[in-house]
């Protein structure tokens, strides 16, 4: 070591960490023995609720525009809403999720329909 090193500040390894991370192969390069440190962000469900006024077509509508479902999958989705009171249409990223629900719950109430939307954290 110099004496200009040994008077630096001493930094941590690359992509930060402590020193621990950190063990010399033998061939004095390093190797980094720590876990990767990036997470998946939690996800959140965008559920659709059931009402008896919203018609079905518009719902089918909403579901293709805002999920990106093709009619089949639409219709099929909208019906499961319709008999079991709601259903998860997509699962994201929380603020996805959010925006998704306000979409929905905006352009039901622009459209004068009660069809409502709620975010739930995944398990
Ligand atoms: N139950 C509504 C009807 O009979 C249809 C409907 C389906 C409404 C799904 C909302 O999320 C919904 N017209």
């Amino acid at each position: 070591m110099s004496d200009f090193s040994r008077r630096l500040p001493r930094a941590a390894g690359p992509g930060g960490g402590s020193d621990e991370d950190w063990k010399d192969d033998g061939d004095g390069l390093a190797v980094d023995t720590a876990k990767p440190k990036l997470k998946r962000p939690p996800m959140y469900k965008v559920i659709v609720l059931n009402d008896d006024y919203t018609p079905m077509e518009f719902v089918v509508h909403v579901l293709e525009q805002i999920f990106g479902m093709n009619r089949e999958k639409a219709t099929q989705v909208m019906l499961t809403i319709h008999t079991m009171g709601s259903a998860v249409c997509g699962i994201y990223p929380r603020d996805i999720a959010e925006n998704k629900s306000e979409q929905v719950n905006r352009y039901a109430q622009e459209n004068n329909h009660p069809l409502m939307s709620q975010v739930e954290m995944t398990d």
